[in-house]
Formats: structure tokens, C-alpha cells, sequence
């Protein structure tokens, strides 16, 4: 539903179901994104990612570190992205420093999907990691409903990624689409 909304980029984001399972997803979306030429990253999981042949992967703050994946993809990273979720400005500064293809950045709101999320940054925060990035893509996550969507884009951001504003709709595909409208080349 979210792919047919428009929306872009799917992260496999998984931290419960057993590892076969998890290959299992991961192959099945990388089936789902390619017919919708869209991207699909992993989530933590160098080795997932590679397995399924992701677009990339994104690492959180106490995940493999940045220099290590880099360093295991022997330095040849052609084309495969790696992304790093970041939570304040010296963390967006070491991310882009080290070669990060994006950054997470966030909570811009307060969101009760992750397990202890770190302070919540807002839309001014937002715009000041997208200025302190500078090239790097910047995509916000965190507690985004999809009113919010004008804002980010206005903030700089060239992405928003959201789990309960398109999850836990009725209505998935409009979710989405209402979404993805700031970023979308074909506006209604
Ligand atoms: N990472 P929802 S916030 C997975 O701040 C995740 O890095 C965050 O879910 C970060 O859209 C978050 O339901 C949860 O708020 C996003």
C-alpha cells in the first residue's frame, strides 16, 4: 500500500522475528520494491542486506560502526548506500565526516513506536541538522503524521520516514500519498 501511495524507500526494520524469517521478508520486499523501482534498505544488518541485495543499509548509533561497514564492504561500496541514524548535530557532523550516503535524523516529534527514543528534536531542530549536513540527504523520522509532511520539506528534509502514520491507517495508499506529496514529481 505504501509503494502504490508513492512512497520511494522501504527500510526492512526487524528487531523480533528469528533469522530465517528475516531472510524470508527481506526477499520477499526486495521482490515487492523491484516492481515498484523503488529502494530497500535493511536495517542493522550488513550481511542481510548483501544477502537480499539491498540498496543499502542503516545503521543506528550502537550498530556496527560507520568506518567498520565501510571497511567490510572493502571499501568498494558501488552504489550500495549506507545510512546512519543521527540525534543531535555532533552526531549529524561525525555521520557526514565519516561518508554517510544519508542521515536519519530525529525524533522531530515524540513517537511511542521505538523503545527508548532519544530527546525529541523538532521541526527547528530538523532544519538545522539539514543546514549542518549540507549535501547529505537528511531524512526526518518520528512521530510524522502526514500533516507534517509540508513542514519537513520546508525544514530541508529530503525524505520523511514514518512507521504508525502509514501502518496504522485505515486508509494506507492515501497515507502515503499524502506523505510523499512535497517530494513527489507528480503532484496532483
Ligand atoms: N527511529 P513512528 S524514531 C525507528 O529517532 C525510529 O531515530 C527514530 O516510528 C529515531 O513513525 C523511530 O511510528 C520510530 O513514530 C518511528
Amino acid at each position: 500500500a505504501a509503494l502504490a501511495g508513492g512512497c520511494r524507500l522501504v527500510q526492512y526494520r526487524d528487531k523480533l522475528s528469528a533469522m530465517p524469517e528475516q531472510v524470508c521478508r527481506a526477499r520477499a520486499l526486495r521482490e515487492l520494491t523491484r516492481r515498484f523501482d523503488a529502494t530497500l534498505l535493511i536495517n542493522d544488518d550488513l550481511a542481510l542486506g548483501a544477502l537480499v541485495d539491498a540498496d543499502g543499509v542503516h545503521l543506528g548509533q550502537d550498530d556496527l560502526p560507520l568506518a567498520a561497514a565501510i571497511a567490510a564492504l572493502g571499501g568498494e561500496r558501488d552504489g550500495f548506500l549506507i545510512g546512519i541514524s543521527t540525534h543531535d548535530l555532533d552526531q549529524v557532523a561525525a555521520a557526514v565526516a565519516g561518508g554517510a550516503d544519508y542521515l536519519g535524523f530525529g525524533p522531530v516529534f515524540p513517537t511511542s513506536t521505538k523503545a527508548n527514543p532519544d530527546p525529541v528534536v523538532g521541526v527547528a531542530g530538523l532544519a538545522a541538522a539539514c543546514a549542518r549536513a549540507g549535501a547529505t540527504p537528511v531524512v526526518a523520522i518520528g512521530g510524522i503524521a502526514v500533516e507534517h509532511a509540508a513542514r519537513l520539506h520546508g525544514a530541508g528534509a529530503a525524505a520523511a520516514c514514518a512507521i504508525s502514520a502509514i501502518n496504522r491507517v485505515r486508509d494506507r495508499v492515501g497515507a502515503a500519498r499524502t506523505l510523499a506529496a512535497p517530494w513527489s514529481h507528480r503532484q496532483e
